[in-house]
Order: C-alpha cells, then sequence, then structure tokens
C-alpha cells in the first residue's frame, strides 16, 4: 500500500477481505464495492465467531471500512436464508441483487446502474467463487445451485472497468473440492479480467494483451 501497488488477493477463506479493507480504509477512508457471492457475509456470529468467513462486511460497515450507499452485493441466493435476512443490508444502503435477478439475462445493463451507484470514489471488488454455478465452478466449499454463469461473471468485471478500483479479491476456491482444476482455472481467469480493469491498465481486447 504505501508503494502505492493495488491488492489482488487470492483465497480461501472470505475472512481475508476484512484487514484488507482495514488497510484499504486507512488509505482511502471508506471505500465503495462489488461483492459477488451466493452469501450476503453480513452475519454478526458464525459459529459463535465475531470474525469468520461469513462475517466480514458486518464488521466492515461496523468499523466504517465502506460505505453502505456505495455498496452492490450481486448473486445471492441460498437454502439457509429467510426473507428478512437482507434487511439489515439495505438498511445499510447496499443494493442487494438476488441470482433470480440474473438469471436468463446479460448483466451488462446492471453494470451501468451499479457505476452509476458507485461513482467516482475508489471500489474494492470481493469476488466469492460460489457466487457462480456449481456447474462452472464446484471446487468451493458452500456450493449453491441457481448461481451465475462464467460469462455473466466476465460482464460483471468487465463492467467496472472506469471505475478507481483500489483492489480485489477471488476467495474461496477450496483445491480439495476441485479435483480437475476447473474451478482454479476459472479462477485465474477473472483475476485476469480483474487485473485488465485496474486504472491505468491498458487493454487490447483485440489481441487479449495487457500492458
Ligand atoms: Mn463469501
Amino acid at each position: 500500500m504505501n508503494h502505492g501497488a493495488i491488492p489482488l488477493t487470492l483465497g480461501g477463506d472470505h475472512t481475508i477481505a476484512l484487514p484488507i479493507l482495514r488497510a484499504l480504509a486507512k488509505k482511502h477512508g471508506p471505500v465503495g464495492m462489488v461483492h459477488i457471492d451466493a452469501h450476503a457475509d453480513i452475519n454478526d456470529e458464525m459459529f459463535g465467531e465475531k470474525i469468520a468467513h461469513g462475517t466480514p462486511f458486518r464488521r466492515a460497515v461496523e468499523e466504517n471500512l465502506i460505505d453502505g450507499n456505495r455498496v452492490v452485493q450481486i448473486g445471492l441466493r441460498g437454502t439457509g436464508y429467510s426473507a428478512e435476512e437482507f434487511d439489515w443490508s439495505t438498511q445499510q444502503g447496499f443494493r442487494v441483487v438476488p441470482a433470480e435477478e440474473c438469471w436468463y439475462k446479460s448483466l451488462t445493463p446492471l453494470m451501468a446502474e451499479v457505476r452509476e451507484k458507485l461513482g467516482d470514489g475508489p471500489v474494492y471488488l470481493s469476488f466469492d467463487i460460489d457466487g457462480i454455478d456449481p456447474a462452472f465452478a464446484p471446487g468451493t466449499g458452500t456450493a449453491e445451485i441457481g448461481g451465475l454463469t462464467s460469462t455473466q461473471a466476465i460482464e460483471i468485471i468487465r463492467g467496472m472497468r472506469g471505475l478507481d478500483v483500489v483492489g480485489g479479491d477471488l476467495v474461496e476456491v477450496s483445491p480439495p473440492y476441485d479435483p480437475f482444476g476447473n474451478t482454479s482455472v476459472l479462477a485465474a481467469n477473472l483475476l485476469f479480467e480483474m487485473l485488465c480493469i485496474l486504472p491505468g491498465v491498458r487493454y487490447d481486447d483485440k489481441v487479449k494483451a495487457v500492458y
């Protein structure tokens, strides 16, 4: 951070987003965030723990690391949620986009809305691989059916080009659940896509090269 680097971090457990956001907020103040995930990760506690992979964004709001009015969560679903469970997020100003809102369509129009909501300020991108459907990304610990496609994932990341992205992560890839390595290949490609939308990176669509 002291040398002006933009962190792109690989996980592993989604808990890693919390210390990264702490460091970013020290430099930038509360940041906006695009969060792709099957789960909201806003639990107050998990198995009695305040810091776990289901709680980082509750802590991030409490510690004023993210600006709720500049947060969008995409792909939420899952068997463990009640209808009220997203009320806390919307009270913080989050735009919550459940997976159902993404089914059968391009996410390019949604990303126009996202860019408008996030505006000119600093933005963090937190990408949980389980936001994508297990058909494309089975190698994760808490797979949920009915998720995003790999092309929608690319649309989301490319749709962030032009935003002031100050950091990103790609988390919850779990090699023991990924015996054929296809989830890791997808994750690596999504990180490449992230690299291409960082401010100051020139990307040539035709030759697929980063300068
Ligand atoms: Mn997560």
